[in-house]
């Protein structure tokens, strides 16, 4: 086995001291079974394929988290955050992204753990302060790295039910750990890879081992991806196998996220007095789904792109939404909206329209989709779609929308 040494971590002064403090030795006796000398005799393992493998991960991993980050901010917007809506598909890209790097880590990451962890049983196990506090790091990472991997499978398969915590805050909260104590691993082994990958080796035998195992890592990455990626990029769809979702298997050829009756509010959809209520700063109106079809209709190609990582374009057909925010007094170029749905619980009955999205002619209360009146289990009887805006955003079974605008608009 090529033997990596470790980095000593060089900091100044009173932390040069206190970090190059030599740690007191384990007796040898305790030296026994992965600990012993010699123990790791794969010679597959050297410190370029570790090396290469921490590249492709720092670029599918850095990606990923990117990406990640990116998708919380747009739904929970912190007040120095603005997402356009336009490019209509922006969103369904990254979040494809997001997804599909974050698959593509699984095998990269499973490889480079498997190449590195015969250094688990490192002897002594810590020998000064700063080897002790790296390897605390390195602890920290790998164990922020696998729960980030792990939960967004369990979620990309829709598969909640092994998670004891809401998903979406323990995915993010735990992403910035995983981030901070990537950074700090990279600072600290950036110098190794260098010097690893500059080195050229003559040695046939552990090159060809190491391209064994990179050719693995990399097919076992491209398949994954491959085998995920058409439940967003349709025409892949096809070879697509391992897919969880089908984008276009649903009433009126798209996928459903949830059912009228997982949300509990067929009846209120279906009830012939439904109404609409629209709320802005000069009065409210009560619109039936009659008065509704009676407005001005327009037609948007639009996509819904879920989280989860499957999305499909649709042709929706309704209301524009600036156009009720006239309606009831607001500005429509300067507004925003809360729409809420007739749904009495779930984290996703509601959600804010900010003003890029309510000014956007595309942004409707659609009616109808591919050329049908909606299905009760697409939102019957009207439902939000704006475009660029992740899938959780496009609430389904509007019940009341609050307009709020600055200034009052003419209408
Ligand atoms: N009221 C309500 N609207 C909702 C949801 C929900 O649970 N409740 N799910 C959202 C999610 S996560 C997605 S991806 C889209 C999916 O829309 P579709 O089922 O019409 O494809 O609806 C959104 N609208
Ligand atoms: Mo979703």
């Amino acid at each position: 086995m090529v033997h990596h040494p470790d980095p000593v971590v060089k900091p100044a002064g009173r932390w040069h001291r206190l970090a190059d403090r030599q740690l007191p030795a384990p007796p040898e006796t305790l030296r026994r079974g992965p600990l012993r000398r010699g123990a790791f005799p794969s010679r597959a393992r050297s410190a370029r394929l570790t090396s290469q493998l921490g590249v492709a991960l720092a670029v599918s991993f850095g990606i990923c988290m990117l990406t990640g980050v990116l998708s919380h901010f747009i739904q929970h917007p912190p007040g120095w955050f603005g997402w356009p809506s336009r490019p209509v598909g922006l969103y369904r890209v990254t979040q494809g992204l997001h997804v599909a790097t974050g698959l593509a880590t699984v095998p990269l990451l499973g490889v480079k753990l498997w190449s590195v962890y015969p250094r688990l049983f490192a002897w002594p196990p810590a020998r000064t302060v700063a080897h002790a506090a790296e390897r605390l790091g390195v602890a920290v990472l790998v164990a922020a790295a696998l729960f980030q991997v792990v939960s967004g499978v369990f979620n990309v398969a829709r598969w909640y039910t092994p998670l004891p915590f809401f998903f979406t805050a323990g995915h993010y909260r735990v992403a910035w750990l995983a981030i901070g104590a990537l950074l700090v691993h990279l600072g600290v082994k950036l110098p190794i890879v260098r010097a690893a990958l500059r080195r050229v080796r003559t040695a046939t035998g552990p090159r060809l081992r190491r391209r064994v195992v990179l050719g693995a890592a990399a097919t076992a990455a491209g398949v994954v991806t491959l085998g995920t990626v058409g439940q967003t990029v349709t025409p892949l769809a096809a070879v697509s196998p391992l897919a969880p979702r089908r984008p276009r298997e649903g009433p009126q050829g798209l996928a459903v996220n949830k059912t009228a009756a997982g949300a509990g509010v067929r009846d209120a959809a279906l009830d012939p007095g439904y109404r609409l209520a629209v709320a802005g700063p000069g009065r409210t109106v009560a619109l039936s789904l009659a008065d509704l079809t009676a407005l001005p209709q327009h037609t948007a190609v639009l996509p819904i792109a879920c989280v989860e990582g499957w999305s499909a374009t649709a042709t929706w057909t309704g209301v524009r939404l600036r156009d009720l925010a006239a309606l009831v007094g607001a500005d429509p170029d300067d507004a925003e909206a809360v729409v809420e749905s007739l749904q009495t619980g779930g984290r996703y009955r509601t959600s804010t329209v900010p003003p890029p999205h309510l000014r956007d002619p595309w942004t409707l209360i659609a009616l109808r989709l591919n050329g049908a009146v909606l299905h009760v289990d697409h939102g019957y009887p009207a439902r939000l779609i704006a475009p660029n805006r992740p899938g959780v955003l496009q609430t389904k079974w509007l019940g009341r929308i609050t307009v709020r605008s600055d200034r009052e608009g003419g209408s």
